[in-house]
């Protein structure tokens, strides 16, 4: 890559939102790779900065020069991605026409798409090569899809799962931290000087509110744990409201006067990267993201369900070629106490010979993706495995792809997490309303992106099986997140990810009604896979 000029460093610096000292500039545009410089420097920037200075230019510089045995042993997804032109980096997130129109705002400011370019090779290129990859033949020579994710449970249930389900997630997400800060293993800190300055990396195994509105954080790496106190007046002490126990976090501060406790100055979340530059398609070609259809309920809407297959046959939908199932294919039997009452199919394989039949409404050339949810019959724990060949059978119709909860696929080129959504209800439940409510899933979404988990915390609502790896640990930066499970419409773009909670089949249960969820019913977003521009359709 050519040297970039000052006056460009500037400009790829404002794009970003910032200015720059002009030692800083002379620094990043002497780089061999100076937009890799850019980005690196804009990613590690501190949340309040407006001027990158030199000084935090030569720090990243440095960290760059050490980092190499960590790129090398790919323990840092975010720093192997390809293609991270900020050039074409924003999203765009715009409604639809009026009349379907959702009412939420939307989360996303709208922004202009340049550089559309996709990536030299789509999809099947980077496909990772564990058996749970595979390549989708596909019904039009010209789709393009991969998918990862669908893993047979190696898990035993046996206490050494637990270990090292937890160890891979420690380690996996310590290395997306490790080069941010200068940290010490907890039993190193223990020992150091008191009053010094220390960082650590660690899992929340414990958080805790003090009697004077502080927050005690216990952190626990392989050496042992930490206490770490978040005073409540320091300026980021919301953000301990935002913790959950069992995610990975990087606290920097200095420890007290006795050396038992570190007072947190900065807390990091692995996050998503800022500068993240999403993929897009190389061709005029659109996905429709959908989830919870629920059919088998008394309450599945049949006939929302019917206009909405019955539009994908219209030159409206002519570019609409995908279509992404994230969960809840049918109500099953027995997931909730009472559900018996509602069932409009008793038989779980009698709705799914239903469900195949509504699926066969739609254009026998949609390339489909599905992953069950928890109303599904595989087993509820995540990571949820494929639907079985007997469910495949009935399902055969369209020859979907059929995979994991969650599930990485690739269409396109652009990389779509899906998930079906369960630890939405925990986060929703865990954090302040203005955080994460059941009106803005968004919100929520944003918080596992954060976290870089797509269930951070164990033993609550969601269940989590222990597997050698952690499956539930967004490893690689997608393009798309798209979740489910709480019938709520809703979206936004997080760093550049674009973030789509589905709506869902069904109206209101009496549950739902119980709790004053009233859901949003028959509503499709559909993705420009070129673009990443989002139109939400409605069909009820
Ligand atoms: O759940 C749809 C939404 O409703 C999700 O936010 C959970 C909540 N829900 C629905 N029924 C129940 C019961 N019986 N208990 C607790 N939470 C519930 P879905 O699983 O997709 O039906
Ligand atoms: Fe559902
Ligand atoms: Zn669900």
């Amino acid at each position: 890559m050519p040297l970039e000029t000052p006056a460009r460093v500037v400009q790829l610096l404002a794009d970003h939102g910032y200015n720059a000292d002009r030692q800083a500039v002379t620094l990043l545009a002497d780089q061999p790779e100076p937009r890799h410089a850019i980005e690196r420097a804009v990613e590690t920037a501190p949340d309040d900065a407006i001027v990158i200075s030199a000084d935090h230019v030569r720090s990243v510089l440095d960290e760059e020069s050490q980092s190499v045995d960590y790129s090398e042993l790919d323990v840092d997804g975010t720093r192997n991605e390809n293609g991270t032109d900020p050039a074409k980096a924003n999203p765009s997130v715009s409604a639809g026409t009026p009349s379907t129109k959702p009412q939420q705002d939307g989360g996303g400011s709208p922004v202009e798409t340049e550089g559309l370019s996709g990536p030299d090779t789509p999809a099947t290129a980077g496909s990772a090569s564990e058996q749970s990859s595979r390549q989708q033949p596909g019904t039009s020579g010209d789709k393009s899809i991969t998918v990862s994710g669908d893993i047979s449970s190696t898990g035993t249930g046996e206490y050494e799962d637990f270990v090292s389900v937890f160890r891979d997630r420690y380690e996996t997400l310590a290395g997306q931290l490790r080069g941010r800060v200068n940290h010490r293993p907890a039993e190193t800190i223990e020992n150091m000087t008191p009053g010094s300055d220390a960082a650590l990396i660690g899992m929340i195994s414990d958080i805790r509110t003090t009697a004077s509105g502080h927050w005690l954080v216990e952190l626990e790496d392989t050496t042992g744990t930490f206490p770490c106190l978040v005073m409540k007046d320091r300026e980021f002490a919301s953000e301990a409201l935002t913790l959950l126990c069992d995610e990975v976090v990087a606290v920097e501060g200095t420890l007290a006067d006795d050396g038992g406790i570190l007072f947190v100055d900065t807390l990091h979340f692995p996050d998503i990267p800022r500068t993240h530059s999403p993929s897009t398609a190389d061709r005029p070609v659109e996905a429709a993201l959908i989830s919870d259809i629920h059919v088998g309920s008394e309450q599945f809407r049949a006939d929302a369900w019917s206009e909405f297959a019955a539009w994908l046959h219209t030159d409206e939908a002519a570019n609409v070629e995908y279509l992404l199932i994230a969960g809840d294919m049918v109500e099953g039997v027995g997931v909730y106490p009472g559900q018996d009452e509602e069932l409009d199919v008793v038989d779980v394989y009698d709705q799914y010979e239903s469900f195949s039949e509504h699926l066969k409404d739609v254009p026998g050339d949609l390339e489909i993706v599905m992953i069950p949810g928890n109303h599904d019959a595989v087993r509820l724990a995540e990571p949820q495995p494929a639907f079985d060949d007997q469910l495949r059978g009935i399902m055969s119709a369209h020859d979907a792809t059929i995979s994991a909860n969650p599930s990485t696929v690739t269409v396109e080129g652009v990389t779509v997490l899906m998930y079906h959504g369960v630890s939405l209800d925990e986060v929703i439940a865990e954090l302040p309303e203005e955080e994460a409510s059941y009106d803005r899933p968004q919100d929520a979404m944003r918080h596992l992106l954060r976290k870089r988990h797509v269930a951070p915390q164990y033993g609550g609502h969601t269940r989590v099986a222990p597997e050698e790896k952690d499956h539930l640990v967004i490893d690689e930066v997608p393009d798309i997140f798209h979740t489910g499970h709480v019938h709520k419409l809703g979206y936004g773009s997080y760093h550049n990810v674009t973030m789509i909670n589905s709506s869902c089949w069904q109206s209101q249960t009496d549950f739902q009604q119980s709790v004053n969820l009233d859901p949003d019913v028959g509503y499709a977003p559909i993705v420009d896979l070129q673009t990443l521009d989002l139109t939400i359709r409605q069909f009820v």
